[in-house]
């Protein structure tokens, strides 16, 4: 197990404090412990387009990640049996499978966008989905789960880090309130780049759902193509749980010192979060 020596022995219910208490989804717990176990809050984006490459970094960085991001729609030939091997890479790590898929569609589509060529609803335990639709995109993401017998948890798209995105603040609200009281919505994604859009955030959320954080990076304040970029111990600080990291860490040199060090900076953060009463 990894230890930064900040905590030697620690449960998760002493460090999460309000949000362990208060979170009702079953996967929110799974991922704090997963989380306190690995002193990381780490999601791994793993935007990589082949399954060797995916599982290579899977095995690499894995004990550093508490959680692995994919966007299934951009492996080259993809084969349903060969993602196997990135499930069980996974699995392996003790991480929750998040498909980035950004539903968007009405609820019965969304559904069937579940199945189809990809499976997602086969092997992911998360997925995000966006409000623009109706509420009833919940309802039907779930159902997508329920044809195989599964359950798994959504983030809905509260806020985005991209420049000029369309998600205003009453927006954001009504995402909100969808998601409060859902079973199915584990929590939402915020804007990474801006502590107080995060903090906004968490103020109108509460304390019984999840916050993750996209737009995070050590090196930089800007991606490419509008991305933006804030530091991830003052996204955690401001009340993310969890710092989603695509390029800080694929696209460095040394992913693996990379990923210790975001894994250090999220695990700081949260140690030093004044809420953990
Ligand atoms: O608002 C958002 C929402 C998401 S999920 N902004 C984002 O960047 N993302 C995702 O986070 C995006 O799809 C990518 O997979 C990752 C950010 O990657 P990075 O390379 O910029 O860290």
């Amino acid at each position: 197990m990894y230890n930064h020596g900040l905590v030697n022995t620690m449960e998760a219910g002493d460090i999460w404090g309000l949000r362990w208490k208060n979170c009702a989804n079953p996967l929110s717990h799974r991922f704090m412990e997963v989380s306190t176990k690995k002193q990381t809050l780490v999601i791994l984006a793993a935007d990589l387009n082949t399954v060797d490459s995916l599982i290579n970094l899977i095995e690499s960085v894995g004990p550093y990640i508490s959680a692995l991001k994919t966007h299934v729609d951009i492996v080259d030939e993809f084969e349903r049996k060969e993602w196997e091997r990135v499930v069980e890479t996974a699995k392996k790590h003790d991480l929750l499978l998040f498909e980035d898929r950004k539903f968007a569609d009405i609820g019965k589509i969304s559904q069937k966008q579940m199945g189809g060529i990809y499976d997602i609803r086969s092997w992911a335990d998360l997925v995000t989905a966006h409000r623009i639709s109706g509420k009833d995109i919940v309802d039907g993401i779930a159902a997508g789960w329920g044809d195989v017998q599964r359950i798994g948890g959504i983030f809905l798209l509260a806020q985005m880090s991209s420049r000029g995105n369309l998600l205003t603040e009453q927006y954001t609200l009504e995402t909100i309130k969808t998601g409060i009281g859902s079973p199915h919505v584990v929590g939402y994604i915020g804007n990474g780049s801006s502590p107080e859009e995060i903090s906004l955030l968490r103020q109108n959320v509460g304390e019984s759902q999840l916050i993750w954080t996209p737009g995070v990076n050590l090196e930089t304040s800007e991606g490419l193509l509008g991305q933006r970029y804030g530091h991830p111990y003052d996204a955690i600080k401001s009340g993310s749980d969890g710092i989603i990291v695509g390029s800080g860490i694929h696209g460095s040199n040394d992913p693996v010192s990379s990923a210790k060090m975001y894994a250090k900076e999220s695990w700081r953060a949260l140690v030093e979060r004044e809420d953990n009463g």
